[in-house]
């Protein structure tokens, strides 16, 4: 048998600090947006497949939360356990940086790479911000030598750069399997995850600094009717002062957010889609177990 065109599949996380563009690599990856992607750190709360057919595998790729170092609410330390279970029982991994500077939570996170016994990758991102690429040769140098065993891409997951070579050079990796998923699946997460990851995805967008921290929000209806997609969610916020924010004047903010989350969901189910909003105060629910459990076990 040639092996050359025997079909591969395999399980790949992907893992990083806050805010190096994992989502955007994997949505850049998939075509689509499944995963939520904003300027803050922290945007992912939940690990979410992405898979991908492409370069004679399917690649299953699981987008991980920001690995924090100093885990302070319940709410961080969920977030942080994501990332273990990614990285349980994996075909391969891919760390992202930011190719503009290492920091040191890389190498605690290249730590975690280099403790997985399988193909390991390191994504070195954001190469479009870097004006001098010749700048990228020396931490190229002491990353080769530091991270043996390490295959080193470096990319722009934003405009697309270097991202079809690390795809053909994970795929060429993974193991020779029969593929997991049927070939038109993308995610393993529900519709109803996606609307409500997509709402939040508005409130990191649209806030101030803190509050998107203290936000949650729940599907309270999801109905496919014959006309369009009937989605009511509820906003959660910690503190009276926070619902006021998220309102604003006159209720122009909670508009802009459904209206903005509602045409990015019309693009992913490609159908027309009601989307109902409201916010309720719920204190403390960042340190609730049952709310927290409840987060883990059914993703919203
Ligand atoms: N210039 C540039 N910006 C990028 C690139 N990749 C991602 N970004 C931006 O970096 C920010 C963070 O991207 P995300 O994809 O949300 O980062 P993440 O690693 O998933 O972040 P967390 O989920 O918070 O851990 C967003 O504003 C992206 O648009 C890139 O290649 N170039
Ligand atoms: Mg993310």
């Amino acid at each position: 048998m040639n092996d050359s065109t025997a079909p591969r599949c395999g399980h790949v996380a992907v893992i990083g600090r806050p805010n190096v563009g994992k989502s955007t690599l994997v949505n850049h990856l998939i075509g689509q947006k499944i995963s939520i992607t904003s300027r803050k750190p922290q945007t992912t709360r939940l690990r979410i497949l992405g898979i991908v057919n492409a370069a004679g595998a399917q690649i299953i790729f699981a987008d991980t939360p920001g690995w924090q170092a100093r885990p302070r609410t319940q709410l961080d330390k969920l977030m942080n356990r994501q990332i273990d279970a990614a990285l349980a029982g994996v075909d391969a991994v891919v760390m992202v940086a930011d190719a503009r500077r290492w920091q040191p939570e890389d190498d605690a996170i290249a730590a975690q790479l280099l403790a997985v016994p399988c193909p390991r990758f390191l994504a070195l991102n954001k190469i479009d911000r870097v004006n001098d690429k010749s700048s990228l040769l020396p931490l190229l140098a002491e990353l080769g030598e530091r991270l043996p065993d390490v295959e080193i891409v470096p990319i722009s997951a934003l405009k697309g750069k270097g991202t079809t070579g690390l795809l053909t050079a994970i795929a060429r990796r993974l193991p020779l399997r029969e593929p997991l998923y049927p070939n038109d699946q993308i995610t393993d997460r529900s519709e109803r995850f996606l609307a409500a990851e997509l709402v939040r995805e508005q409130l990191m967008r649209q806030l101030g600094d803190e509050l998107p921290y203290a936000a949650n929000v729940v599907v309270t209806k999801f109905e496919d009717r014959p006309e369009r997609t009937h989605i009511e969610v509820e906003i959660w916020v910690e503190k009276p002062g926070q619902k006021a924010i998220v309102i604003g004047k006159g209720g122009a903010r909670l508009k802009e957010i459904g209206t903005t989350a509602r045409q990015s969901l019309e693009r992913l189910l490609d159908r027309p889609v009601f989307l109902g909003t409201q916010v309720r105060q719920r204190e403390g629910w960042t340190e609730d177990p049952r709310v927290l459990s409840k987060i883990e076990r059914e993703g919203q």
